[in-house]
């Protein structure tokens, strides 16, 4: 573990439960003490003055969370990183997590569509959902074209979502498409935990601190 002391730790726990959603000063307790773990972990490549990197980040999403798609873990990994500055701090961690272990429909609307929006430009286009879709087809073997069929599919769900129909996603058909079908929310790739990872995340990181 780093430097930092226990009542540094519960001061800043004390002040992040104030401005996070979802978790309480303990819970943020064991989120601070995991980074400092995480990021003193000598087989992430990690600078540990800035946080988390691109790398090591998606290690721990692949670790703790299954995940496996490349552009997905980039797209987890640029919608955590608020201040765009190519690492995850401390509170980018916890703010992040918050939506993402336990956050609102609305909350998770607004992160999907940020992980899926690949450029950045408000808005989720034909170019950004084919090699998504693309990715997340490969593992289901199919005896037709698969490009054919994936055509048919990103016309299908282009047709289903764009509700103002200019050709593109803008967060308002999002937004308008998933409360209406919420399965729809992560219609581009997983890019949120399942139930079993959540729930080994809380054990492995609440409850295992709150036993110490
Ligand atoms: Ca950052
Ligand atoms: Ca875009």
């Amino acid at each position: 573990m780093s430097a930092m002391n226990r009542k540094l730790i519960q001061t800043l726990a004390e002040t992040l439960s104030k401005e996070v959603e979802h978790f309480n000063k303990t819970e943020i307790e064991s989120l601070i003490r995991e980074f400092n773990e995480l990021l003193g972990e000598p087989a992430l490549p990690v600078r540990a003055a800035h946080g988390l990197d691109r790398g090591a980040f998606r290690t721990i999403l692949h670790n703790m969370f299954g995940m496996t798609d490349d552009m997905i873990m980039d797209g987890v990994f640029r919608t955590f990183d608020k201040d765009k500055d190519g690492f995850i701090s401390m509170r980018e961690w916890i703010e992040g997590l918050s939506v993402f272990l336990r956050g609102t429909l609305g909350e998770k609307i607004k992160y999907c569509f940020d992980v899926y929006d690949l450029n950045g430009d408000r808005y989720i286009s034909r170019e950004e959902i084919i090699p998504m879709l693309k990715n997340s087809l490969i593992r289901q073997p199919t005896e037709e074209d698969p490009d054919e069929g994936l055509k048919d599919l990103v016309e299908i769900t282009l047709k289903k979502m764009d509700q103002d129909h200019d050709g593109r996603i803008s967060f308002e058909d999002f937004e308008k498409a998933v409360r209406e079908e919420n399965l729809l929310l992560e219609a581009f790739g997983t890019c949120l935990p399942d139930m079993t990872s959540i729930e080994a995340f809380d054990q492995n990181v609440f409850q295992k601190q709150l036993e110490q």
